[in-house]
């Protein structure tokens, strides 16, 4: 199966957690991007911008698709500094092309709205961000998260943390529960703590 990877800036990062809403998303990550300055930090971001990367599978869901849920979701009036500008980062040849769609898009809402700050460009680094801020709405809920046992990588790098954290931020399709409960041997009482939080609209702005 060929995943490909895809990255937007769409202001905080902790917004990862929209993308697994989407069939065909295998696993999101967080971290910097768009700048020049080596090495990163969230508190020396320097020239760079908060980005998630998206890890899809192009047989799913087309590159075009993500681009316009990009548009959809997040707001690209500017100006803000670069930590939190709007951003489209292509990643391969395939993206290049599907670049014009972001161009003829970004056309089209600027003339709707003044002062579109997205900005175009193809990914030079990706900087994974500090472990903390790795689906941070699911660390959140720390009774859920240290019940699951996961290692930082698994947390960065896994379907079952990234569709997680998207119930923990108040995602209610519960559709795909089930099958993670079965594949992962999740407890009862935790799918129901899950399910729970995610119907109480999650808890995003309440953490720790
Ligand atoms: N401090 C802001 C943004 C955090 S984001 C990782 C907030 O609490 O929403 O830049």
């Amino acid at each position: 199966m060929g995943l490909e990877n895809a990255y937007f800036g769409m202001q905080c990062f902790w917004g990862e957690s929209v993308f697994a809403k989407l069939k065909g998303v295998h696993n999101t990550r967080v971290g910097y991007a768009g700048g020049k300055t080596k090495n990163p930090t969230y508190k020396g971001i320097a020239d760079h911008t908060e980005v998630t990367e998206v890890k899809f599978d192009p047989s799913v869901l087309s590159y075009r698709e993500l681009v316009d849920f990009f548009w959809s979701h997040h707001d690209p009036v500017g100006p803000r500094k670069k930590q939190y500008q709007s951003a489209i980062l292509y990643a391969n040849d395939e993206q290049k092309k599907a670049r014009r769609i972001a161009e003829e898009t970004k056309q089209r809402e600027e003339k709707k709205h003044e002062d579109i700050e997205t900005y175009i460009e193809p990914i030079d680094v990706f900087y994974q961000a500090e472990d903390y801020h790795q689906k941070y709405w699911l660390r959140c809920k720390r009774d859920i998260f240290e019940s699951l046992h996961l290692t930082d990588e698994q947390v960065a790098d896994s379907l079952l943390a990234t569709k997680l954290n998207a119930y923990a931020a108040g995602y209610t399709d519960f559709s795909e529960l089930e099958q993670l409960k079965k594949e992962h041997n999740l407890s009862d009482e935790l799918v129901k703590k899950i399910h729970d939080f995610a119907l109480a609209g999650g808890d995003p702005r309440n953490c720790h």
